[in-house]
């Protein structure tokens, strides 16, 4: 097995204090020297759990991202439009493919990985279980959820773990183009008629709750924030990621006559930073795990293609291609 025949199901305890502390603090500077930790290298077994968690649910957000927007393809505005989304979606599969790669160099296989997504047992973004009623809602998923994926995105690719942070290099050129498309389509609304302007309002009206949440609970109560800060698999934190979005897009959205639905959200000018009505974590956490407006549906679509693509990887599964290692 890729990375060195470590398997998740491996992983008997994830203590930092059970570890070699000698080879702990060599990884620890290896990590501080800026060097990339790569799959077959030693790394402490929560090290390995952590990563296996994030990277699994960012692919598992890149497949299930694609549905929400997916279901507009056929009715986007025009066929440019219909054009442009069909590659942004199919982009989006493949970010989860270079993602579920990355994540298997460090011992879960795909079929385990897309198991328990469809199982409900692993996560995926919470933005992805709220409906697109209208096509602006799809158009502030192509832009403002594409921002926030960004500003993540291009903080972690310069983070420890090497196959993460190829995959988010590539992942992050793609979705340059992303933004661009969806900020064309939201300009297009902006400077429409009022029916359209009201139709991008009422979704950003929607969206906003969510889009808050997107990067994560506040710091105050993030359970993984220290240790994937310690070992810069996250290079910031989630209300610094949130900040950063609000500090690049809130003028965007205000420049275009747009109003954001918080009456408490302003930069003070002493801090810098950004200050809003503290998002409703308890949504936030029935979302994640389960009970959002969408997620019973995202989940039996994924199911459903899971099932009818059996025939085709039963086709392709040889005694060859049953080991082929990831491309990470
Ligand atoms: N949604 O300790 P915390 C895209 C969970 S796709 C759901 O702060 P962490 C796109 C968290 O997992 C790009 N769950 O966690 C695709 C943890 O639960 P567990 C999506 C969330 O990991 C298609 C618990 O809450 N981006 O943009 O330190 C079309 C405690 O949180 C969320 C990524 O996946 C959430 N939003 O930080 C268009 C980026 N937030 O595991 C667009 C990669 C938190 O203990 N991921 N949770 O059960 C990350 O950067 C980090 O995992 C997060 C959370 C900042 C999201």
């Amino acid at each position: 097995m890729y990375g060195g025949g470590n398997t998740f199901e491996g992983i008997k305890t994830d203590s930092i204090a059970l570890e070699d502390p000698i080879k702990l603090s060599e990884f620890e500077a290896r990590i501080a020297r800026g060097e990339k930790i790569e799959p077959s290298d030693w790394m402490p077994q929560l090290y390995r759990k952590q990563l296996i968690r994030m990277i699994e649910q960012h692919a598992n957000s890149e497949i299930i991202g694609a549905l929400p927007e997916g279901t507009w393809i056929t009715r986007a505005p025009g066929f440019k439009r219909k054009m442009a989304l069909m590659a942004k979606v199919q982009d989006e599969v493949g970010h989860a493919q270079l993602l579920y790669s990355a994540a298997e160099t460090l011992g879960k296989s795909r079929e385990q990985m897309i198991d328990d997504l469809i199982n409900g047992k692993s996560k995926y973004s919470n933005v992805f279980n709220y409906p697109t009623f209208t096509w602006a809602d799809c158009c502030f998923i192509s832009w403002l959820v594409d921002a926030g994926a960004i500003v993540n995105q291009l903080a972690n690719l310069k983070g420890s773990y090497g196959p993460y942070c190829r995959a988010l290099d590539r992942i992050c050129a793609e979705e340059s183009f992303h933004l661009k498309y969806g900020h064309h389509c939201v300009i297009h609304l902006a400077a429409g008629t009022q029916k359209q302007r009201d139709m991008f309002q009422e979704a950003l009206n929607r969206w906003w709750p969510p889009m808050m949440h997107f990067f994560g609970p506040s710091d105050k109560i993030s359970a993984h924030t220290e240790i994937l800060m310690r070992w810069k698999v996250k290079m910031g934190t989630n209300d610094e990621m949130r900040n950063q979005f609000l500090d690049m897009y809130v003028p965007k959205i205000w420049e275009l006559g747009f109003t954001i639905p918080d009456p408490n959200l302003k930069k003070n000018s002493e801090t810098g930073k950004w200050e809003y009505t503290e998002p409703d974590w308890a949504e936030f956490k029935r979302v994640i795990n389960g009970d959002g407006p969408c997620n019973q549906e995202r989940l039996a679509v994924r199911r459903a293609a899971e099932a009818r693509g059996k025939w085709v990887r039963e086709a392709l599964k040889t005694p060859k291609t049953a080991y082929i290692m990831p491309l990470a």
